[in-house]
């Protein structure tokens, strides 16, 4: 489906996937949020790529390919190229195409013996890869993972198994942790998760030519212990009437627009979830403070 039809059927359900917060104004502003003191999910992922690089290169071997699942800057794999041995092609796969360009132009300039060959698309839909240009390893950092209903990433999982053809898998996983540290990385101090959340609304007047109001939202997240997830939603601060693709939706003061779960997970809970998945997990990586995990998982019965 369309951001378009999607967006439409999400104003009737109140719930809209978070991929469609990634346009390209989408995309720099999830940029910003990286850099944020609040949001550690990143800057603890990038230690513990460049701490561990040459454990990874060792386990990925000579002339691999790295297919990245949902691409964005290339920041993290670059930590990951840059210690590899003659890596022979990336891969990077993300839904905005235009942002993909940009980032695979600068990877070509920078790394002339790798094949840089990007793939626009979702990779939760039926997507077909090329065949692979040598060991196939994937790479999912930024726990992503988290953006999925415990089931749907056992299904995501699996599917990426089906998509290495035996190669393994190199992920990152947030981990639960104090709700007041959950609470802020979600609720910066400078507004940008806000600015994040709304341009979903502000995406919608571009590319819909709705008319939403912008200021009549207001963000709201929050940690939900016993699921483990962070919810993100847009929350109506009056009642209003939304016109969208020649529909109307009423929304009355407090009415709210789901937009985003983040679950937050604990090692051997993961590691369990990877093996539903048809994974064998291997060893895995945290920071002193265990705030986030990077998980190297095997296909437990190899094609
Ligand atoms: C890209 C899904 C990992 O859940 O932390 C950051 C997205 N949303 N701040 C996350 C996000 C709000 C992020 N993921």
């Amino acid at each position: 489906m369309s951001f378009a039809e999607e967006f439409v059927a999400g104003l009737r359900t109140r719930h809209i996937a978070p991929k469609w917060f990634y346009d390209a104004e989408g995309s720099r502003l999830f940029e910003r949020i990286c850099l944020l003191p609040e949001y550690y999910p990143t800057r603890t992922e990038l230690a513990l790529l460049d701490r561990h690089a040459p454990e990874f290169a060792a386990r990925i071997g000579t002339g691999a390919e790295i297919v990245e699942f949902g691409a964005g800057a290339s920041v993290k794999v670059r930590l990951l190229l840059d210690a590899l041995e003659s890596p022979r092609r990336f891969v990077p796969i993300d839904i905005s195409g235009e942002y993909l360009a940009e980032a695979a132009a600068t990877l070509r300039a920078d790394y002339p013996g790798l094949a840089v060959e990007p793939l626009a698309g979702d990779f939760t839909r039926d997507l077909v890869l090329p065949p692979a240009a040598g060991r196939r390893i994937g790479f999912f950092p930024g726990s992503s993972i988290g953006n999925f209903e415990p089931e749907a990433a056992q299904a995501l999982l699996a599917r990426f198994r089906q998509w290495l053809d035996g190669g393994a898998l190199l992920i990152g996983v947030d981990l639960f942790k104090e709700p007041a540290e959950l609470h802020a990385a979600y609720n910066d101090a400078q507004g940008v998760t806000a600015a994040f959340n709304l341009n979903l609304l502000a995406r919608a007047n571009r590319e819909l030519g709705a008319d939403i109001d912008l200021g009549a939202w207001a963000h709201a997240a929050f940690y939900h212990p016993p699921l483990r997830r962070i919810e993100m939603h847009l929350v109506s601060r009056r009642r209003q009437v939304l016109q969208v693709g020649g529909e109307r939706f009423e929304f009355d003061e407090g009415d709210s627009l789901h937009t985003e779960n983040s679950y937050k997970y604990g090692v051997e809970g993961f590691r369990a979830l990877a093996r539903r998945a048809g994974f064998e997990p291997g060893p895995v990586w945290t920071d002193a403070a265990r705030r986030f995990s990077l998980h190297w998982l095997e296909p437990a019965n190899p094609a």
